[in-house]
């Protein structure tokens, strides 16, 4: 489980897109997105620095909750 706290996301339509980056990197992952508190929780055998660098590049910010 990697718990991410991303910035940046305003709407629904944020979260499906930070949602569809993490599946990018690890088409498995089971993702949660609480819209409110940013806080992303991804089931994932991704490396969360890997996550972090693919939603940072998609336009949000984001670090390792
Ligand atoms: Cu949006």
């Amino acid at each position: 489980m990697v718990t991410l706290q991303v910035t940046g996301m305003a709407c629904d339509g944020c979260a499906k897109a930070v949602e569809r980056v993490i599946k990018a990197q690890d088409p498995r992952a089971s993702v949660r997105v609480d819209l409110g508190s940013g806080r992303v929780e991804a089931d994932t055998s991704a490396a969360p620095a890997a996550l972090v660098a693919a939603i940072e590049a998609a336009g949000y910010g984001a670090k390792a909750a």
